[in-house]
C-alpha cells in the first residue's frame, strides 16, 4: 500500500524560517485544519498515512519533504541548508528505515527535499539557499550504482526547485520559466504556470495519477485540466505564509 509520511503543524510554526516572504500572522487552528484535510485527502486516495510525533520546538517540522528523498532503492536523509531544521531528520529515519535502505549526507552537502525533482533515473537538484553543489555530488554518489545521473539547477528567486517545477507524470513537467530555465526540461513535455500565478507549479502526483493542486491557482489548474489531469483541489493558505506549499508536507513511498 502507498504510504504517506506526515508530521503535526508545530504551535512554534510562527517562528518558521522565511526567505521570501514578510512574516504575517498564522493562524494555528486554521494551518493544523487545513492540514487535517490534506492528510484525510491523501488517505481517501490510499494511501497509508504515518504521522510523526508532534515536535512542539521545532517550528517547520510539518514540511517533512525536505528530511528524506524517497528512491525505489534507497532513502537519502537530507541535510537541511538551515540549521534548525537540522533536528527534525531523528523521526523520519526511524520511520523511513521501516521502508528502505537509508543512506546520510554529510558535511558540506546541504540539501533540502524540496530542491529535489526526481523523474525516471534523473534527478535534478536546485541550487538554492539550501541545497549546494556538494549535495549534488554526493546524491549523484549515493545514486549511480541504481543507473541516476543527477545535476545542480540554477534557480531564480524562489525557495526550492519544486517551488519551480514539478513532474506531473513522467513525460510533463510544471514549470514557472521565471524561475528555472525551461531548456533544462527540454526532453519533456513543459505546462507552463499562468504568469499570474507564480507559486502554482507545485504540485503532489498521486499513484493512481490525480494531482493534488493548491485552490489558489485557478488559471494553472485550468491549463492542466485541458492537459486531461484530473486535480483534487485543496486550501494551504495557511502554511503558504510559511513558504511551505502542498509537496512539502508529505514523503510518499509508493
Ligand atoms: C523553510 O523555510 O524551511 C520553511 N519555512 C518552508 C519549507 C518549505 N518546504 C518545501 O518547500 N519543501
Amino acid at each position: 500500500m502507498p504510504t504517506a509520511i506526515v508530521r503535526p503543524v508545530s504551535p512554534a510554526i510562527q517562528a518558521c524560517e522565511l526567505t521570501h516572504l514578510e512574516r504575517l500572522p498564522i493562524d494555528l487552528s486554521n494551518a493544523q485544519s487545513q492540514h487535517n484535510r490534506y492528510c484525510t485527502t491523501l488517505a481517501a486516495h490510499g494511501y497509508q498515512v504515518v504521522e510523526l510525533t508532534l515536535a512542539e520546538d521545532l517550528a517547520d517540522s510539518v514540511f517533512v519533504e525536505d528530511t528524506a528523498v524517497v528512491l525505489p532503492e534507497l532513502a537519502i536523509i537530507t541535510r537541511p541548508g538551515a540549521e534548525s531544521r537540522r533536528p527534525e531528520l531523528a523521526a523520519m529515519a526511524a520511520v523511513l528505515q521501516n521502508y528502505r535502505q537509508l543512506a546520510w549526507l554529510s558535511e558540506p552537502a546541504t540539501l533540502d527535499g524540496g530542491d529535489v525533482v526526481v523523474l525516471g533515473k534523473s534527478i535534478w537538484i536546485g541550487l538554492s539557499s539550501r541545497s549546494n553543489q556538494a549535495a549534488v555530488e554526493q546524491v549523484q554518489t549515493l545514486t549511480a550504482p541504481f543507473g541516476y545521473r543527477v545535476q545542480g539547477v540554477e534557480l531564480g528567486q524562489c525557495l526550492h526547485l519544486k517551488s519551480a517545477v514539478c513532474a506531473v507524470d513522467q513525460t510533463t513537467v510544471l514549470i514557472n520559466p521565471q524561475w528555472v530555465d525551461r531548456q533544462v526540461f527540454a526532453e519533456y513535455q513543459v505546462i507552463e504556470v499562468d504568469p499570474r500565478e507564480e507559486y502554482a507549479a507545485n504540485v503532489v502526483q498521486l499513484h493512481d495519477g490525480r494531482l493534488l493542486y493548491e485552490q489558489a491557482y485557478p488559471a494553472t489548474a485550468e491549463r492542466l485540466r485541458q492537459q486531461g489531469y484530473q486535480l483534487i483541489l485543496l486550501d494551504n493558505s495557511e502554511l503558504a505564509k510559511a513558504e511551505g506549499a502542498l509537496t512539502c508536507c508529505s514523503v510518499l513511498v509508493d
